[in-house]
Parts: structure tokens; sequence; C-alpha cells
């Protein structure tokens, strides 16, 4: 039973049973997650100095060379990972192939792979804005002791063990799930401990609040321009509120805690949207899942769909369920377009 006193360590220890797999490695794995959170965490809140101590590219005061965050924050979850020995193989949004881990090694007994977009919506760091890493983790398909390859890590994103994120936002959240609900912690920042603030996080099944980037309206297909008109219409509970922070970590948070959908459709200017199917939209798939919301391509389970490779992109559609399904429903009534 959750406890809300209860810190990620012991959450994590606690749970480890409960999993079917269980032997400690899930265990480690996310606890070595936790620790690059802290370390990144500590890093992004200090972006806002970056005119004080040197810019990307430049070097500080100290000597030192500066980095940009999301470079930084890719270095570090990768570092953290392979130094604790506890994976065989990652794939960031970050690099261009993923990377296998003691494949030399035959003692190398690890049988899980991570996929992880170390910062997502960094453009939004230059401005104040909330960001986010998410990440993924699958047991991998080909034989453990062997390297890992392409195949380990194109699953479905059915075939999860684990996935999660981190908001660094006003407070900074882990939030994950191991295929038995969602739950939050929060960090507090002076002792450096995540504490469960958010016990089994649910969608409401209904939702107000539409997150879309409507300055592509106009490349959108018809039943998305639909639904979009459904949403601001007046009728019922609606029109209903638009908040779109650019960031798939806040946006996603938000509306899980307060119902609400979130749209990257694909437009007339990229015919699978923007985000990858890999890092992004399958491990908030699965966490929207697990706290009882959906997520779809406009007419596909996103966790159904076979990947063919590793930065593929994909129409994304998630949120509280009665949204989804509704946005489904125009999507499938003008198929054409
Ligand atoms: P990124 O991986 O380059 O950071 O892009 C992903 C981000 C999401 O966090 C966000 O929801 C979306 O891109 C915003 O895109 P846009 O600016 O086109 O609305
Ligand atoms: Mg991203």
């Amino acid at each position: 039973m959750a406890n809300k006193n209860q810190t990620l360590g012991e959450f994590i220890i606690e749970n480890q049973n409960s999993f079917k797999y269980s032997s400690g490695e899930l265990s480690r794995l996310i606890n070595s997650i936790r620790l690059a959170a802290k370390v990144v965490n500590h890093e992004v809140n200090k972006a806002g100095l970056v005119d004080i101590i040197g810019a990307a590219g430049e070097t500080n005061i100290q000597g030192e060379d500066q980095q940009k965050l999301d470079v930084y924050a890719n270095e570090k979850f990768i570092k953290t990972l392979k130094n604790r020995n506890i994976v065989c193989g990652i794939a960031s949004e970050e690099e261009d192939d993923f990377i296998t881990i003691n494949s030399q090694d035959k003692n190398n007994q690890n049988k899980y792979v991570v996929l992880i977009d170390p910062l997502d919506g960094s453009s939004n760091i230059d401005v104040n804005v909330s960001v986010g890493t998410i990440f993924s983790i699958y047991r991998r398909i080909t034989p453990i002791g062997t390297p890992v390859e392409l195949k380990d890590f194109l699953q479905e994103g059915s075939k999860q063990v684990a996935a999660g994120y981190v908001v660094y936002g006003t407070s900074t959240m882990l939030v994950y799930t191991t295929g038995d609900g969602v739950n939050g912690f929060t960090l507090n920042p002076a002792i450096g401990t995540f504490y469960l603030s958010h016990p089994n996080m649910q969608f409401p099944e209904n939702g107000k609040i539409y997150s879309v980037n409507e300055g592509n309206y106009i490349h959108f297909p018809t039943g998305i321009k639909k639904y979009i008109k459904y949403c601001q219409e007046e009728d019922g509970d609606r029109p209903y509120t638009s908040r779109y922070i650019g960031s798939l970590v806040s946006d996603f948070h938000r509306n899980m805690i307060k119902g609400g959908i979130y749209l990257y459709p694909k437009s007339s200017k990229n015919s699978n949207g923007k985000l990858r199917l890999l890092y992004e939209c399958n491990p908030i798939a699965f966490l929207a899942e697990q706290a009882n919301g959906k997520a779809s391509d406009g007419y596909t389970r996103i966790l159904d769909i076979k990947p063919t490779e590793l930065h593929q992109r994909v129409p994304f559609i998630c949120g509280s369920k009665n949204m989804v399904e509704k946005c489904e429903a125009f999507m499938s009534d003008f198929l054409e377009n």
C-alpha cells in the first residue's frame, strides 16, 4: 500500500517483488535513472545562469567547457547507465545509432535495454519553461551475453516493462510505471530525495483541456480540424480550455492530473507528425494506459505499432479516454483526408 511519506528508494525496494520478473535488476536500473535525474536537475536549475558562467560552446571562468543542456543530459544518463553495468544497450534521441554495452564481456548477463529522450522540449530552456526526460525499458529479445541488436530496440510499445519521465518544472518530479499503475515522486531539493507525492495517478475519463500547436492548423487532416472546432464549440461543458506548453512531458503531466488531450497530428508538411515513437510516444502511451487514459495515432493504439526504425515519427493523440475516442471518431469520419 502506497505510503505518502515513502521515498522513491524505499518504494522501489518495497515494490520489487510485485514485478513479475523480479531479480533486483530493474530496481537497480530505476535507481540509476533516479540518480542521473538528480544530476541533470541540478544543471537544468542553473540554466538561467548561463550568461554568467558561459554559453554553450564557450569556456567558463573555471576553464570548463560549457555544453548545451541536452548534450549534457544525454551524456549523464548514458554514463550513469553504462558505469553501473545494468543494461546491455541504450538508444537515445540524441544518438544516431544504439549503443552496445560490454558486448565483449561474457559475464554481462544484463537483460534490459533503455530508450531515452534525455531532455525533451529543450527549446524551452532559454525561456525558463519546463522540460523533461522520458525513458522506456524493455527486456532484450536476443540471447543474454551476446551483443544487442536493432531488433532489441524495435519492439512494440506493449512489450515495455517500465517507462517514465522526469519533469523539471516548478518542482521536479519523477513519474513512472512498471505496468502496475503510475506513481509520481517529488524531489525535495534541500536534501536531494524524491518522495511519493502522487500515488496511483489516474486520468479523469473526461477532461476540458486540449493541447495542440494550433499554428499548424491549416496543415492538419480534416478529422483533426473538425475535432479542434468541436473543442471550441459552445455546448454542454464546451468550449474546452486550450493549454499548450510545447513540452510534451509538461503538457501530458498537466492533462493527466486535470483531464485533457494532447495532439501532435500529421500535417501536410510532416506526414508522420513530429514526435518519435520509441523515445516519446511509446513511454508516454504506456503511462497513459496505466493511468486509465488512451494513446493513439488517430486510428491505431500506439502500443500496437511495430517499429521499423529507431527514429521513427508517428502522429500522437493522447489523454483522457473519452476525449481520445471522440477525436478518433472524427478521424474515421474523414478518412480520405
Ligand atoms: P524535441 O524532442 O526536439 O524537444 O521536440 C519534442 C517537443 C515536445 O516536447 C513538444 O510537445 C513538441 O516538440 C512541440 O513541438 P512544436 O514546437 O512543433 O509545437
Ligand atoms: Mg524529444
